[in-house]
């Protein structure tokens, strides 16, 4: 109730309000007068009764809880300010060094840190004397950790001037910070010709000269364009500088590693819709941290583009941008691409903040916020001039990673390629998910086609092509195993530490959001599951309701069609076919199904015709078809149903034409001369399927690296 409305005027509300401090002050000397005179009692009736439990009582009411487990919290109140750093006691010189510990342990080896910045942020800027004695304390706190120290930014403030510093420790000749950026976007849009520049140091004469680097089969370097997943890798020592030195055009890994602070790891994946099976899986298999997704500047979003787009924030993958040729594109076309991209990222179904960088300051805000808040920064470079790839660098240096694993977790590695290297036996690679491997290890791999685990051994461990003995979560890595075939080992097997006590499973429910389907689906629909590095088709059993349409939400019985997979509860998975294209989570496993109860697979079991879309499904339903339950929510944060968004990333696009590099003056008669059916399939399609849905929002692990002491 608002008490100005029952006649209390604003001289009231001071006096009300003094009322209430003043009632609130009495309330609290009483009942902590209470309390006191209860301990006094108790304290003494325990003295004199010897009663234990009253003595108990009486000790513990005022005393802060103590778990044996848990450490004292740390007092950090008087290195809360701003001038903590100026000229700190011994004490709190302590306290600083232990609080950048703290900082570079959970930032892994890194932390920004703000300089002339009270706490809450509220007091900024210091003095310039005061401002350069508390740099000089930073260093030395630096120096003390074996970590190096660099200014990011700095700025001129009301109070005086603040800064922003990396501080980053210094190379460790086997360990390094390891970053993985899946790049993705339409056919011809730069992606492996700005690796190839970005890790080779050398520009791209606009005629697909850096992009060779980065092939891995003959057909590739014939016909320029990517087909599988590639990789390569681009260190920074502890100050932020590029290590990668090319001799004779090749990089040798095992030295930028042992150089290197920090590695990023670059997944280049292919643009073309022939080859969008393994861009999924690069996206899903590799466990990118971050998403770099690439556009042409004067192809604009064609294509595969917002696909791709639609796939990283499915995976709650954060995405930045990178225009490239703006060195070939004029101004009027450039401006229209960049236009569209920002409508695009700002509509409801991308929900981000997109950020035009173009400046270094540009730079330390957008990496700083990147993975906490939505900011999806843009960068324009040109892979021939070299324009603005500083600042892209500048960025990659700065990122660090989302994937958080604590080394007395039972280990977990999944596989994503498999090799028979001659002299050495089978290597298989992939990402250590949690936990640590070393060398000679006994773990559990499988499953197999009966769902089966076997123990091996891990005769050599790689990390990025170096020798290492062991890995922890969050990294890459290969390993040599003893006494197994490569026929035997697939994409989508694990090896666990015997202590997951790991079981294969044949059937799973998952929550899904379908993105897009020309006509229905229902029961007995098949199309590939992608979960993790897992690949496999699987067919529906059940819905929570009997079709599902562009934009439905539903709980979905999956089986796996050809064997058991490993996979959990709470994993984000894909499930497409083509176009056709679902997203969510695993909800529950169902352990109980065998592989005896094989789905049998009927004709009508893909797209269903429209004439059918009346879904009559006589199919048997495993979920109690009424009522529906409730959707969890996680897939009720997803997109509200046939929200008209016409930039949606997932909107649909049936012009396959959009994936081949773009000329001008294309027609749009096919080339029998018939009428034109892409555009009428475009408006057909947008408005009859609505096919346009936010996802749920970014999951971002949240970023310590920004906080203040
Ligand atoms: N002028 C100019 N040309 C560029 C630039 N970036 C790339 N190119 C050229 O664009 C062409 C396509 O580049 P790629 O790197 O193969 O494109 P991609 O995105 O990897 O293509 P896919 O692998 O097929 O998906 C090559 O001929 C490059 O030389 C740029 O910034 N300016
Ligand atoms: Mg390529």
């Amino acid at each position: 109730m608002d008490l100005r409305e029952v006649g209390y005027d604003d001289r009231d509300w001071i006096n009300l309000a003094q009322d209430r401090d003043r009632w609130r002050a009495y309330i609290f000397s009483w009942t902590v007068s209470c309390a006191l005179n209860l301990r006094l009692k108790n304290i003494m009736a325990a003295v004199v009764d010897q009663t234990p439990t009253k003595a108990e009582t009486a000790s513990n009411m005022f005393a802060t809880p103590q778990d044996p487990s848990i450490p004292p919290a740390v007092d950090y109140s008087s290195i809360r300010t701003k001038t903590a750093l100026i000229s700190p006691n011994e004490k709190q010189f302590d306290l600083l060094q232990r609080r950048l510990k703290e900082r570079l342990e959970d930032g892994r080896g890194e932390t920004i840190f703000d300089v002339g910045v009270g706490e809450d942020g509220s007091e900024s800027g210091l003095k310039q004397d005061e401002y350069d004695a508390s740099v000089a304390t930073l260093q030395s706190l630096a120096a003390t950790l074996d970590a190096d120290c660099v200014l990011l930014r700095q700025r001129k403030v009301e109070e005086g001037v603040t800064g922003q510093y990396l501080v980053r420790r210094r190379v460790d000749q086997q360990d390094f910070l390891e970053i993985r950026v899946a790049v993705v976007g339409n056919v011809d849009a730069g992606k492996s010709t700005l690796l190839g520049v970005l890790t080779h140091g050398e520009l791209d004469n606009g005629r697909g000269h850096a992009r060779q680097r980065l092939f891995r089969h003959k057909h590739e370097m014939e016909s320029g364009r990517t087909s599988s997943v590639g990789n390569d890798i681009l260190g920074f020592d502890s100050v932020g500088n590029v290590v990668n030195k090319p001799e004779h055009g090749s990089l040798d890994w095992v030295k930028i590693c042992e150089k290197s602070s920090k590695v990023i790891t670059f997944i280049d994946l292919a643009g073309h819709e022939r080859y969008l099976k393994t861009t999924v899986f690069g996206m899903t298999g590799h466990a990118p941290d971050f998403g770099m997704l690439m556009v042409g500047a004067n192809a604009g979003i064609v294509g595969m583009t917002k696909e791709h787009l639609g796939l990283a924030l499915a995976l709650s993958v954060p995405v930045f941008v990178v225009v490239t040729k703006i060195d070939m594109c004029p101004p009027n076309v450039l401006q229209d691409t960049l236009r569209l991209l920002v409508r695009i990222l700002k509509s409801p179904g991308c929900r981000k903040v997109p950020v035009m960088v173009k400046t270094s300051d540009d730079v330390v805000i957008s990496a700083t916020n990147f993975v906490s808040e939505r900011l999806c920064p843009i960068f324009q470079v040109s892979n021939v001039t070299g324009e603005n790839l500083d600042l892209l660098k500048m960025f990659l240096n700065l990122l660090t990673t989302r994937m958080i694993s604590r080394d007395d977790e039972p280990a977990e590695f999944q596989i994503d390629d498999t090799y028979s290297v001659p002299g050495v036996g089978t290597v298989v690679s992939g990402t250590t998910l949690k936990g640590v491997i070393r060398l000679n290890d006994t773990l559990l791999l499988g499953p197999d086609a009966l769902g089966h685990f076997i123990p091996i051994a891990v005769k050599s461990i790689h990390r990025k092509r170096m020798v290492v003995r062991e890995v922890r979560g969050g990294q890459t890595a290969s390993f040599a195993l003893k006494k197994i075939k490569r026929s035997q080992i697939r994409k989508g097997m694990v090896m666990v530490s015997p202590a997951v006590n790991p079981s294969a499973c044949w059937e799973f429910e998952g929550e899904i959001l379908v993105l897009h389907h020309p006509t229905t689906i229902s029961s007995r629909y098949q199309a590939m599951v992608h979960c993790g590095s897992i690949r496999q088709t699987a067919s529906i059993l059940s819905m929570s309701q009997e079709c599902l349409r562009t934009g439905d939400k539903a709980l979905v019985h999956f089986r796996f069609i050809k064997h058991p997979e490993y996979i959990k509860a709470g994993q984000r998975m894909v499930f497409r076919e083509g176009r056709t294209k679902a997203v969510g989570n695993v909800l529950r496993l169902i352990p109980q199904a065998h592989p005896g109860a094989q789905v049998s697979r009927s004709k009508p079991n893909k797209m269903q015709s429209k004439q059918s879309s009346n879904c009559t499904s006589q199919t048997q339903q495993i979920l109690p078809p009424q009522p529906a339950p409730a959707l969890p929510q996680t897939v009720q944060q997803l997109s509200p149903v046939g929200n008209p968004d016409a930039d949606s990333p997932f909107e649909v696009t049936a012009d396959k034409r959009e994936n081949m590099p773009q000329r001008s003056g294309r027609k749009s008669r096919g080339r029998r001369g018939g009428r034109g059916r892409s555009g009428t399939n475009n408006t057909n399609t947008s408005n009859s399927t609505g096919s346009k849905q936010p996802l749920a929002e970014q999951n971002p692990v949240a970023s310590a690296r920004n906080n203040k002491v």
